[in-house]
């Protein structure tokens, strides 16, 4: 089998690069090592940027997004249950969208299928040969049999425990990792938002979290350690916490019921450098993981997606190499500005499991001096928005 761009996963970034191709007449195959269902099962991502919604646009995919998506003009943060709102709009004059990762894309794999681009679900990309020649393949095992996809270039869109970036030899690759001793304990339920805007808590018992998915679907989290068993949670524990961590006057807010997904993420920082080798581009989470406090992870594997989608149109149409050249330095920019505002929010509002009085204090500083100062919350508020890609 031949083709022009060969993708690896159909997560955010290959559906969404696929689709940007396709519509320039570009051809490519996607390769997923999941079926579809399994695909649309994961509960992840829910805070959109502005660059990431006219991405969707830019695909023809944003229909649905513009009924459906919930506008937050600020959000919330509550330090030991004092409130201080962020008003994203005023401080930026930009806003985010609330909208699922599932429905991003489940719009995608809908205007796949109706274009006709060939996707392989059920299909596992177990080796990349010859990425630095101009006749890479991917060999991949599908019903049951190894095939191979040859292509022009390789996008590695397979997400942190993908193939693509052990393709880039070791003494090219450098990788950048950071690990925290917690994990965010998720859970999803048909039941009304404690608040309209989102909020952030930081509370001696942990982090929470209060986001949701739509007016009668709410997306709470709250931070634990990542050796809990998740029958150690029935939903009664996880309410409970939520409600301490939150703090009164959110608490009298929140509806409780029962839950409809319930999932532990671990938390990590993670760069690889560089993110192209010979033909070979990573995009997304096969490249950089952040903590998800910034809400940063997919719109940054969207802001890589943009770039790759230019860069390989530039070269079809024009013959031009030098975006594609481009490509690694320009998404590593926007992938370590992310990763210090992830970081940041993180430390900010995450209790260390040693009690740390010192650490305690510093995060107090910190809240007292956002409470105060335009400029800390125009910091703070800039990055919550986002650049444009
Ligand atoms: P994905 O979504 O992980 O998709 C990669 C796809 O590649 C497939 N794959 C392979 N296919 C073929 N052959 C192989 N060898 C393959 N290896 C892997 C996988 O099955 C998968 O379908 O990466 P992508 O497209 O880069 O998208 C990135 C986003 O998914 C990610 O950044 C965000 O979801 C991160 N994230 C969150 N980001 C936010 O902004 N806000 C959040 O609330 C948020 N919550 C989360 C998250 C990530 C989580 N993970 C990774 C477990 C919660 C979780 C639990
Ligand atoms: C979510 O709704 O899943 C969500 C929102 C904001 C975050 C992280 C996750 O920072």
């Amino acid at each position: 089998m031949r083709t022009q761009v060969g993708i690896i996963g159909a997560g955010p970034a290959g559906l969404l690069l696929g689709r940007l191709l396709s519509l320039n007449g570009i051809e490519n195959v996607i390769l997923e090592r999941r079926s579809a269902a399994y695909v649309l099962s994961r509960v992840r991502a829910g805070v959109l940027e502005r660059g990431t919604v006219e991405a969707l646009e830019e695909a023809d995919c944003a229909e649905r997004l513009r009924r459906e998506a919930l506008v937050h003009h600020g959000l919330q943060i509550v330090f030991d249950n004092r409130y201080l709102r962020i008003d994203l709009q005023a401080l930026t004059g930009s806003s985010v969208v609330v909208y699922g990762q599932t429905e991003i894309t489940r719009d995608l794999m809908a205007a796949r299928e109706s274009e006709g681009s060939p996707t392989f679900y059920e299909a596992e990309a177990t080796k990349i040969v010859d990425p630095e020649s101009d006749r890479p393949k991917i060999i991949f095992r599908h019903a049951d049999r190894d095939q191979t996809l040859e292509c022009d270039f390789v996008a590695g869109c397979d997400g942190f425990h993908g193939i693509s970036r052990t393709a880039i030899p070791p003494s090219v690759l450098r990788t950048y990792e950071r690990a925290y001793p917690f994990g965010w304990l998720g859970v999803l339920a048909d039941v009304k938002p404690c608040s309209d805007e989102l909020i952030y808590a930081s509370h001696p018992r942990g982090f929470a979290l209060a986001s949701m998915r739509s007016p009668t679907r709410s997306r709470y989290y709250i931070q634990c350690p990542l050796d809990i068993q998740l029958d150690q949670w029935p939903d009664e524990r996880f309410w409970e916490e939520l409600k301490e961590r939150l703090g009164p006057d959110a608490a009298a807010h929140v509806t409780t019921g029962p839950s409809i997904e319930k999932s532990l993420a671990p938390i990590r920082s993670f760069v690889a450098e560089p993110m192209r080798y010979g033909r070979m581009f990573l995009a997304g989470d096969a490249a950089h993981i952040v903590p998800p406090t910034g809400a940063k992870g997919l719109n940054l594997a969207a802001g890589d997606v943009r770039i790759l989608a230019r860069a390989l149109i530039a070269y079809y149409k024009q013959g031009l190499t030098d975006l594609l050249d481009a490509y690694s330095t320009q998404c590593l920019t926007h992938v370590w500005r992310a990763e210090r505002f992830s970081w940041w929010m993180t430390s900010f509002l995450h209790t260390l499991p040693e009690a740390d009085p010192f650490a305690r204090k510093l995060q107090e500083a910190e809240f007292a001096y956002l409470a105060r100062s335009k400029a800390a919350q125009t910091a703070l508020a800039e990055n919550y928005v986002g650049v444009r890609h």
